[in-house]
């Protein structure tokens, strides 16, 4: 590993196979600011993953699981003050502050550069520049876009191969002019000559930092999920937001999932939810009984780039290649699926290690076992839980695995040419208000429903529990530009390919799987049920032209009837059906009311036809 040191600037040596001088003297100009100990060139094989997991294991970093319970699996566990996103800590620096808009932190590029130059001189001593090529879709589809990462954390070379196509191959669809985005990554704790390393290095203060024009991404203090695996969040929202804003195209918060129907007629759609709704979940839905011959597949269960075809529809890739979820809830009840996905090859962060060498988390089974180490490396019980209250696994627990493992993969996850979306769906947790489902009558309405989608705040997440946190199109902490020129976006988009004619547009569905009754309880099963649900709009897109397809029109788009769903194994009324599918006057001018207040935010540049929408709603709601 230790490689000749020149002038104490580590040597370069790049492979070979790296043809982009570009991109070389790039690396050389990060290291000579960063001054690592050394550089390492990842070529993406499983040798090299191997070792690099040996290493940690080595160093404290993560634990090899048992390999009979969980082949070649680990357990990293991170700093207890580095353990999620910090969007406080993160940063859009467009040249203007407009740019930015009133949703993201914004800093003056030049400002925020020299900042940053502060903290990354000398940030890396002592460690390894990892140099991670990473391609986010399919390895030279015309949707996907090239990255390469620099970070000094041997923790994010390993889940980014896990997490994206890294490796070897990127370069040679990078060639020696093709562009990438570069990002640069330090855990922010250099190392001192003889200084004993921690198991998870990290620092107190942090810095995300995106600049749109230049498309550089820049992350310092934090080795965690989003804030330092940049082709997810960084990249593939708020880097690709903005690229997809000036091409003509979407990166969005969204699961792609298949679903077939008995007589084989397949459908792509595409769904965005906040977080803590389920996404994963939902993107590997199980049929229930009395649905034989139905079969739901993943595409992704994160991110969606989609752009518009030839043929006037729009085609869709997943640009990651792995799922990096929250474990806590998962079981075989709620994922059977993503159970099984990990069931081996996979990297566990902050989740508690049984007595046995395997992994456990809260919802994982009913009991949890008599004895474990927490994901502080503390002993924990039931019964000391019960009195101090600490949980086994972090609430922001992850699993990081392939995508390959998911056994309802679907077969065109890696096609280049994406996958035709025929329908959008947008959900929020509300108890209250939204009704199970309903369809947009056309584009715009469908884009004003996402732009005004809220989410109730829940015990896992900080602040006010039961509070409507507006969360528009699932994107509030992932857009890179103006939240109001984002939605312009998506009704130009509609607008362009209406006028084309090639194609109906996707449909756009609204969905609330959370609606409870008087006593609090969730009324809809949820889960695998929610297929009767995904059936009704598949039913819509085939047949809505011949008006045989039941639904109804209110306020503001079509519900189904109750004899619109198909209720075949299962036990639920049409009583419990209006509960969650009544439509409250009352409610909705506080929920209009709560739309005008978004509206005001975002009232620079916000489209007119939005606030048409709505006066139009306030009408009919006041009649
Ligand atoms: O993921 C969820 N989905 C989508 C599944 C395809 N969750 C979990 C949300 C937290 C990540 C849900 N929770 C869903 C849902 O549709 N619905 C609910 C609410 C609910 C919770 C439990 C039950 C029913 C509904 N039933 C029992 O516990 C027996
Ligand atoms: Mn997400």
């Amino acid at each position: 590993m230790n490689q000749p040191r020149m002038g104490g600037i580590a040597t370069l040596n790049a492979p070979v196979y790296v043809k982009q001088q570009k991109l070389i003297n790039w690396v050389a100009e990060i290291a000579a600011l960063t001054k690592p100990e050394r550089i390492y060139w990842c070529d993406g094989s499983q040798a090299e993953y191997d070792r690099l997991c040996s290493e940690m294991v080595a160093a404290g970093t993560m634990k090899k699981l048992n390999q009979e319970k969980r082949p070649n699996s680990y357990l990293a566990c991170s700093d207890p003050s580095d353990v999620a996103r910090v969007e406080d800590r993160t940063f859009i620096c467009s040249a203007k502050k407009e740019d930015a808009g009133p949703t993201n932190n914004w800093t003056d590029p030049a400002e925020m550069r020299n900042t940053l130059h502060g903290l990354f001189d000398g940030c890396m001593q002592g460690r390894t520049m990892y140099v991670v090529p990473f391609s986010m879709g399919p390895l030279g589809s015309p949707i996907a876009h090239i990255g390469v990462e620099l970070s000094d954390s041997p923790y994010v070379a390993v889940n980014m191969r896990i997490m994206t196509r890294m490796g070897k191959a990127v370069y040679d669809v990078l060639g020696s002019d093709g562009e990438f985005v570069p990002c640069v990554h330090s855990v922010g704790a250099p190392l001192a000559a003889g200084q004993k390393d921690v198991a998870w290095p990290c620092n107190p203060t942090k810095y995300i930092v995106h600049y749109p024009e230049t498309r550089e991404i820049w992350s310092y203090g934090s080795g965690y999920g989003g804030n330092a695996l940049l082709g997810k969040k960084c990249f593939a929202l708020r880097i690709a937001s903005t690229m997809g804003r000036d091409q003509g195209w979407l990166a969005e918060h969204m699961l792609i999932l298949g679903v077939e129907s008995p007589a084989g007629k397949k459908h792509y759609v595409a769904a965005a939810f906040p977080s803590a709704c389920g996404k994963t979940n939902f993107a590997m839905l199980i049929p229930p009984a009395g649905f034989e011959g139905w079969k739901v597949t993943t595409i992704g269960d994160d991110i969606a780039w989609i752009k518009p075809g030839a043929d006037g529809r729009l085609y869709a890739i997943n640009p990651e290649a792995g799922y990096f979820g929250v474990a806590p809830g998962t079981n075989d009840k709620t994922n059977h699926n993503c159970m099984a996905s990990m069931r081996e090859n996979t990297i566990f962060t902050n989740v508690a290690l049984t007595d046995d060498g395997d992994v456990w988390w809260e919802g994982m089974s009913k009991e949890a076992p008599a004895h474990l180490i927490d994901w502080q490396g503390k002993d924990w019980t039931p019964a000391s839980a019960k009195e101090t209250g600490a949980k086994a696994a972090h609430p922001n627990a992850r699993f990081t695995v392939a995508a390959t493992q998911n056994p309802v993969i679907d077969a065109a996850w890696d096609d280049p040419a994406g996958v035709p979306i025929s329908a959008f769906i947008f959900g929020g947790r509300r108890s209250t208000t939204v009704p199970l489902v309903t369809e947009a009558r056309n584009w715009v309405e469908g884009v004003y429903m996402a732009a005004t989608m809220g989410s109730e705040t829940t015990a896992a997440a900080a602040g006010q529990q039961g509070i409507v946190r507006r969360d528009p199109f699932a994107m509030l902490p992932f857009i890179g530009y103006n939240m109001s020129d984002y939605f312009q976006h998506w009704l130009t988009l509609g607008e362009k390919l209406a006028a084309q004619g090639k194609a109906e547009l996707p449909k756009i569905f609204c969905v609330n799987w959370f609606r409870t009754d008087a006593d609090g309880k969730f009324v809809w099963p949820g889960f695998g049920d929610n297929m009767r649900v995904l059936k009704w709009m598949l039913e819509r897109l085939d047949g809505a032209s011949a008006a045989s397809v039941g639904g109804v029109e209110h306020l503001f788009g079509v519900t189904p009837r109750y004899a619109d769903l198909s209720w075949e194994g299962l036990d639920f009324s049409e009583q419990q059906f209006n509960t969650i599918t009544a439509i409250d006057k009352a409610a909705w001018q506080a929920e209009t009311a709560l739309h005008t207040e978004l509206f005001e935010k975002l009232k620079y540049h916000l489209p007119q036809q939005l606030a048409d929408v709505k006066q139009t709603l306030e009408k009919r709601l006041a009649e």
